[in-house]
């Protein structure tokens, strides 16, 4: 395993580093301590072809102005809280009333502190930051700490930990968007996704979750068997940005084209799938102009709006309690 980083530019006098994670067969992890954005993953098509496979910008400044997430560490809470609301707590209204992926100047916009770990088969990134009491409305000193590990065999782990002094809400995700034909070439529409998942959390015209769990039988929202996203789309035109609750913590996504593929498992409860339907952005990424189905995000987090439904999983954490999550992408040919 080889590492290297590079200085990715500057916020004030703080120097943002790009770390560069490269296996001896010559699979690449590139991520930022700005958002611990996951800037690049190279892998190897069927033909031995490593290229990049998550959809990211080459500047910094493109990250801070335009991104959506791109590769980014998202909370505290990852999704919509209706109304920003939580008991007697007021939360950060960012999308309308509604309060989004944890805010503003959230863990996706933030300076981490890091830490390189270097073992002769792997090698971790770790972040550490600390949220403090009232952010973005959050009761609690969050302390957080994400390991990022690249190993020999192209496997990408995220461990996320935390603990609060005071009992606050934790459900962050990594909004990473993939995209498998290698340097966004192709959309992601003969891609073929597979969920372990019977039942998806309705979403209402806010995109919050309505509180209905609906079998995915006979709907467009039915993945328990490999589908090409073109064929489910033409279900489901407008597109999917869909909370499926797993039963097996497993997704697949694969692009037979190049035959690369990545295997997700999870602790979550949940995963998000947004298929960037209708994105039809200004901003270049990997030299294309942002556009419908450039890259699907899949983010593994537990249901979101889970403080409105008590039916869903708890996101409460506290005191005393150490959360820990685990979500692996094993990308193969
Ligand atoms: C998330 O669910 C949301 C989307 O609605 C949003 O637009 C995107 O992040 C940027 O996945």
């Amino acid at each position: 395993m080889k590492f290297t980083k590079k200085r990715f530019g500057w916020i004030a006098d703080q120097e943002i580093t790009e770390y560069q994670l490269t296996t001896t067969q010559g699979a690449v992890f590139k991520c930022l301590n700005y958002g611990a954005i996951v800037s690049g993953i190279e892998v190897p098509d069927k033909n031995g072809n490593c290229e990049n496979v998550v959809l990211g910008f080459d500047t910094l400044e493109e990250y801070i102005e335009d991104s959506p997430y791109f590769g980014a560490l998202v909370g505290r809470v990852a999704g919509r809280i209706k109304n920003g609301t939580w008991e007697t707590y007021k939360l950060t209204q960012n999308e309308g009333p509604h309060h989004i992926h944890g805010g503003r100047a959230n863990f996706s916009q933030i300076i981490w502190d890091t830490e390189v770990n270097e073992a002769a088969d792997f090698i971790d990134i770790i972040f550490t930051h600390k949220s403090p009491a009232g952010d973005n409305g959050y009761p609690g000193n969050l302390t957080v700490k994400v390991v990022y590990r690249w190993t020999e065999k192209a496997v990408w782990t995220m461990d996320i930990r935390a603990e609060t002094d005071a009992t606050t809400l934790f459900n962050p995700t990594n909004h990473t968007y993939f995209n498998l034909s290698g340097s966004a070439k192709r959309t992601i529409l003969n891609h073929k996704l597979q969920i372990a998942s019977a039942v998806y959390a309705e979403v209402g015209a806010d995109k919050c979750p309505t509180g209905r769990l609906i079998p995915v039988d006979g709907t467009p929202y039915d993945f328990r068997n490999s589908i090409f996203i073109s064929e489910a789309l033409a279900k489901q035109p407008t597109g999917y940005d869909t909370p499926f609750k797993l039963t097996t913590g497993n997704v697949l996504l694969n692009e037979p084209e190049s035959g690369r593929q990545v295997a997700i498992r999870t602790t979550r409860e949940a995963v998000v799938v947004f298929s960037t339907t209708g994105m039809d952005e200004e901003y270049i990424v990997m030299g294309k102009k942002m556009c419908s189905h450039l890259g699907i995000a899949l983010e593994t987090q537990e249901l979101p709006d889970a403080v409105h439904h008590p039916h869903f999983q708890s996101i409460v954490l506290k005191p005393g309690e150490q959360y820990f999550s685990q979500t692996t992408y094993h990308f193969s040919a």
